[in-house]
């Protein structure tokens, strides 16, 4: 038998069932394909219209139906997130929505000798002897060329703050499905969003992560709900800048430029600063889902953390390196604005999260771009018109950002758009 069914394109409701039949068989565990796949028979614009067997598909919302009742109840605000899905009982599998095929040279290595990433000593940068901060210099400057990504120790912040700001996050994650609708806006650049995967309204295959999303500079946002996100953010997020600016400081200097040069050029007084948590809850089939795939980020420098749970891997040489994080340290990737100002010396690095089937992990990106109105391309002192012509036009930061913001998450596909000749 085969119906005609519209299926919504995720956002808005997970289950609505009109008009059919059900067969009535309990007999069905929760991992059943299409738990929580959304369906709706309700034609407008906005629904994709797809044609499906009925037999299983009527067989598994039949389980739906039965087991889980909040789902049958029309509500569209139901099980929206990874978190709830993650939190059925007794789920044993991902609805194939979450199906995120990935090849033999998508394993990650654990090779300790191909996984030294770089570690920068903050301290020796800041109040290090002359000769130190050059050594550390000199060492920022490598492992921006040969890894897009270190790890910072000794960066200052206080542990006890480090451990508030992701307990206060993990307590917004707790918020009820209707606290949390208050937050997640409507456009990809309200400066308060939260919500699941990373673009649903394009997505076909959602990740396994609900995040939050807060531009906290130049203007300081914050959702207001816990009552403490706003402080605990403000300071937090405040020192990450600091820690920031003098890290560009050190990589100005490793570029042969000014100490100043990145913060002025970018007009960072006024740069954007975003803050985005996110939440990777316990997945049944963690080989079979991915949190983040590929991608780089869009800003300068992004400084992450986590809550002690690894599942960053970062792409080094072609080959995915999974990250052991030194526990307090922030682990620093460049982004592509980077790429850019440098002509191609420091690229971006890709980078993905994955899953796993025992901990919620939760991860604290920090990401810092220039100020809106920036046209970011090459910087001159840069180039040279015979070995180091321009490999990249400038672009506003504003209509870059919109752009990765609109789009799929995929790999470094927004420097396509500005790459004059192939550097990688
Ligand atoms: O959770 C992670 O480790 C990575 C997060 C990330 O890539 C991002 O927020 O852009």
């Amino acid at each position: 038998m085969q119906t005609r069914i519209c299926r919504r394109v995720y956002e808005e409701s997970w289950v609505m069932l009109i008009g059919c039949k059900l067969p009535s068989n309990n007999d069905i565990s929760p991992n059943a394909d299409n738990l929580v796949t959304p369906f709706i028979i309700e034609l407008s614009g906005h629904y994709l219209s797809v044609s499906i067997h009925l037999s299983l598909s009527l067989f598994s919302m039949a389980a739906t139906a039965s087991l889980v009742p909040s789902l049958a109840t029309h509500s569209p605000t139901k099980m929206r997130y990874v978190k709830s899905l993650a939190e059925y009982p007794g789920l044993t599998s991902i609805p194939s929505t979450y199906t995120y095929t990935t090849t033999a040279t998508d394993h990650a290595t654990s090779d300790p000798e191909e996984c030294s990433i770089p570690i920068i000593d903050f301290s020796l940068l800041v109040s290090g002897t002359p000769h130190q901060r050059s050594k550390i210099i000199h060492d920022l400057g490598k492992a921006c060329q040969e890894w897009g990504f270190f790890m910072v120790i000794n960066h200052g912040l206080q542990e006890s703050m480090m451990k508030a700001m992701m307990e206060v996050c993990k307590s917004f994650f707790d918020l009820t499905e209707e606290e949390k609708q208050e937050f997640e806006g409507k456009h990809v650049w309200d400066p308060i969003r939260c919500g699941t995967s990373f673009n649903t309204s394009v997505e076909q295959v959602f990740f396994w992560r609900d995040f939050l999303r807060v531009r906290v500079h130049p203007e300081f946002h914050s959702p207001n709900k816990p009552a403490e996100f706003s402080k605990i953010s403000l300071e937090y997020c405040k020192k990450i800048r600091e820690v920031v600016s003098e890290l560009l400081e050190g990589i100005s200097e490793s570029l042969g430029l000014e100490a100043c040069y990145i913060n002025k050029a970018m007009s960072l007084e006024t740069g954007i600063q975003t803050l985005i948590a996110n939440l990777y809850p316990p997945c049944p089939q963690p080989d079979h889902a991915m949190g983040m795939p590929p991608h780089s980020d869009h800003g300068l420098l992004t400084v992450l953390s986590q809550n002690g749970i690894d599942g960053l891997q970062i792409q080094h040489k072609g080959k995915w390196i999974k990250v052991n994080a030194i526990p307090n340290s922030f682990l620093v990737n460049t982004g592509d604005h980077l790429e850019i100002l440098s002509n191609g010396k420091y690229k971006s690095v890709l980078h993905r999260a994955v899953v796993n089937d025992n901990a919620t992990r939760i991860s604290l990106g920090i990401v810092h771009g220039p100020s809106l109105e920036t046209i970011v391309s090459p910087a001159p002192e840069l180039l040279n018109i015979e070995n180091h012509p321009p490999a990249y036009l400038g672009m506003k930061y504003r209509e870059y950002l919109l752009l990765q913001l609109s789009s799929h998450l995929d790999g470094k596909s927004g420097l396509d758009r500005v790459r004059v000749v192939n550097t990688e």
